[in-house]
C-alpha cells in the first residue's frame, strides 16, 4: 500500500473527509475515501465547543487514538497551532505520531486560534520566523520521514493578501514543510486559483473548499499542483441537519411511525458494530 507522503505527491488529489468519532471515521472509509481529517471544528463542535483553542491536545488525541483504532485509512491530524511554541510542537508531534497519525497540519496562527471560517474572526498571525521554528522543530522531532509536516497558511483568512501569501508559503517550503495548505473563505475559487497559479515551489498544495464549494476535484487535479483536498466540515454538518430533521419529525408526527423507515435500521448499526464477531466469539468461547 503507498504511504500518504507518496499519494499526496502525485497531486491527483488524495480526499480526505472530516470526522470527529470512529463511526463517521469508519462511514467514511466504507465511501471511499482516501483518508481521514481529524478536524479540530468537528471535534470541537461535537463537545458542543466553539473551536477556538477551547479542546486540549489530549481530547484530540484521545479521538485520534480511538479513530485509528476503527479505520486503516491515513489520518491527517488538525493540531490547530501546535499547542504552544516549538517546545510544545515537539512533544506534539511525538505523541502525534504514536497515536497513529499518517501526519499533521500546523497553522501559523497565535495561541489561542480563531476559527477560520468565522466572519470578522480575530486572526492573528505569528512572525513568519517563528512558525519557521516550530516547522523546523516539528520536522526534526518526528521518527519517520513518511510522517508529513504540513504548513497552513492562513494569511488569506486573515486579509493579508496574495503576496504575503505566497511569502509564507516559500518561507515554510524552506523550513521543511512536506506540503502547504492554503486555506480561503471567500466564496469563489478566484482567490485560491490566482494563489496556485503563482505557486511555484516543489511543495504540493492542499485545499479546503468548504467556503467555495465549485471547487470540484476534477478543477483541482487540473492544475497539476493539489495534493490532498479536505472536505473540512462535512460529517459533522450532515449530522447536525440529519439530527435536526429528525427530531423535529418525531415531535411533528406524535411518533416514529414515519421517521423509522427513513434512517439506518438497527440492524446496520449491528453491522457497524461487528456483532456478528461477538456472536462468534460467544459461541467459541463462553462455557
Ligand atoms: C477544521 O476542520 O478544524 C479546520 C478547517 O481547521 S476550517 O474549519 O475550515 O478552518
Ligand atoms: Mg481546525
Amino acid at each position: 500500500m503507498k504511504s500518504l507522503a507518496t499519494l499526496v505527491a502525485e497531486r491527483r488529489p488524495v480526499q480526505a473527509m472530516a470526522t470527529h468519532s470512529p463511526l463517521s471515521a469508519k462511514l467514511a472509509e466504507e465511501a471511499g475515501f482516501d483518508a481521514l481529517w481529524a478536524s479540530g471544528f468537528e471535534l470541537s463542535a461535537l463537545l458542543g465547543l466553539a473551536d477556538v483553542s477551547l479542546t486540549t491536545m489530549t481530547q484530540h488525541l484521545e479521538m485520534l487514538r480511538a479513530i485509528a483504532g476503527q479505520t486503516s485509512l491515513p489520518i491527517v491530524a488538525d493540531i490547530d497551532t501546535g499547542f504552544g511554541n516549538a517546545v510544545n510542537v515537539v512533544h506534539a508531534i511525538k505523541e502525534y505520531e504514536r497515536a497513529g497519525a499518517a501526519c499533521v497540519v500546523i497553522e501559523d496562527k497565535s495561541f489561542p486560534k480563531v476559527t477560520s471560517l468565522l466572519s470578522g474572526g480575530r486572526q492573528d498571525l505569528l512572525r513568519i520566523e517563528e512558525f519557521q521554528g516550530k516547522l523546523e522543530a516539528a520536522c526534526a522531532a518526528r521518527s519517520s520521514d513518511d510522517f508529513l509536516v504540513i504548513a497552513r497558511v492562513e494569511a488569506l483568512i486573515a486579509g493579508l493578501g496574495h503576496d504575503e501569501a505566497l511569502k509564507r508559503a516559500a518561507a515554510y517550503a524552506e523550513a521543511g514543510a512536506d506540503a502547504l495548505l492554503i486555506h480561503s473563505k471567500q466564496s469563489t475559487p478566484a482567490e485560491i486559483e490566482a494563489f496556485i497559479a503563482a505557486w511555484n515551489g516543489d511543495a504540493p498544495l492542499i485545499l479546503v473548499p468548504t467556503a467555495y464549494p465549485e471547487m470540484t476535484v476534477a478543477r483541482m487535479k487540473a492544475t497539476g499542483k493539489v495534493g490532498m483536498v479536505i472536505w473540512g466540515n462535512h460529517s459533522i454538518r450532515a449530522m447536525v441537519a440529519a439530527l435536526q430533521d429528525v427530531y423535529r419529525r418525531i415531535l411533528e408526527d406524535g411518533g416514529i411511525q414515519s421517521v423509522h423507515q427513513d434512517i439506518a435500521p438497527v440492524t446496520e448499526l449491528f453491522r457497524l458494530q461487528d456483532m456478528d464477531r461477538v456472536k462468534e466469539i460467544e459461541s467459541r468461547y463462553l462455557r
